[in-house]
């Protein structure tokens, strides 16, 4: 069951209300050389609570089935049942909330910005990551989620204080510039979840820095840059986050290129997107039901991806 098409807005013009985080000159400027750029305080308190609020929904199976979901038990606390699942891929298809944070005022303002006047979305990523799971290895999200114009960037949403110790961000600053995708591979590094890692890259280790934030906080960052994220080493609670990404409207998508088309990838253009910013050029080809809500594998609940066919409505 997916609610999306209820909530989806009018694709051909979409206006917000101005942002009451201004984006700078310097932000922007930072940005472009590092390619990230952490904004505290662009949630409220109350903000950060409806969204963890509706993270228990998502995981209680309330909001719709999730691919791969664990089943809950009567009696099972929110924290029992938030803190079995890792990641909940495209909760923005469950959640009327989540689905509006798409295009929260700063994110629109911060976009249009370094992206340019439209800008869609195609994925979003609940982070749930309780003490003792794993993090994320090395990677650059536009070697996932290929751009034509180089523009993917994401919002990173903290919805918890972001630490060393319970598994932050850790970024390569100005590891964007290159415009290079670097080799993946498959690992068996048990400090991350099952998605392959980047390497044979020009930095090591030592060229990374943590991006400790607090709850409220948004953290933009470049498709290209080099980032990863460590285990959540605390004893306990949590390090939750809603990550989202973004690119220009005018790029097509060529993303999930089904493999029995008779499109070529050139022309290829995954359209199962939402409009942030701007006018869309391809209202023409209409919106698509592509992506399903579904949970990541963690390495401790084995390594393969849910199929639809794992829809539980619990
Ligand atoms: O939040 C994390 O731990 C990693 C997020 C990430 O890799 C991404 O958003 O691409």
């Amino acid at each position: 069951m997916t609610l999306t098409t209820t909530f989806r807005p009018p694709i051909e013009m979409v206006t917000r209300p101005g942002a009451f985080w201004a984006i700078t000159d310097e932000h922007a400027a930072f940005y472009g050389e590092n390619g990230y750029l952490a904004l505290p305080d662009a949630l409220t308190p109350a903000e950060v609570r409806s969204l963890r609020d509706e993270t228990v929904r998502i995981c209680r199976g309330e909001l719709g089935a999730v691919a791969g979901l664990p089943s809950v038990a009567s009696g099972d606390s929110d924290e029992d049942i938030i803190r079995r699942t890792l990641c909940v891929h495209f909760p923005h298809k469950l959640s009327q909330l989540m689905f509006d944070f798409l295009a929260q005022p700063v994110i629109a303002d911060a976009l249009t910005r370094v992206i340019g006047p439209n800008v869609k979305c195609m994925q979003s990523m609940l982070f749930i990551k309780s003490a003792g799971k794993p993090g994320q290895a090395w990677r650059q999200d536009e070697g996932f989620i290929p751009t034509r114009d180089r523009s993917l960037n994401a919002a990173w949403i903290a919805l918890d204080d972001a630490t060393i110790e319970n598994g932050c961000l850790w970024v390569i600053p100005g590891s964007h510039k290159h415009g290079v995708i670097w080799p993946n591979r498959e690992h068996d590094d048990e400090r991350f979840d099952c998605v392959v890692e980047a390497f044979d890259f020009p930095y090591t280790d030592e060229d990374a820095v943590p991006v400790e934030v607090t709850a409220g906080s948004i953290v933009f960052f470049n498709g290209y840059l080099l980032h990863r994220s460590l285990p959540n080493r605390a004893t306990g609670g949590f390090r939750r986050a809603l990550v989202n990404h973004y690119m220009s409207a005018e790029s097509l998508l060529p993303w999930r290129h089904p493999g029995d088309s008779n499109v070529g990838m050139g022309s290829y253009d995954y359209r199962d997107i939402v409009m942030i910013a701007g006018r869309d050029p391809y209202t023409y080809k209409g919106v698509q039901e592509l992506a399903f809500p579904h949970i990541r594998p963690n390495r401790e609940g084995g390594c393969r991806w849910p199929t639809k066919e794992d829809d539980q409505d619990t």
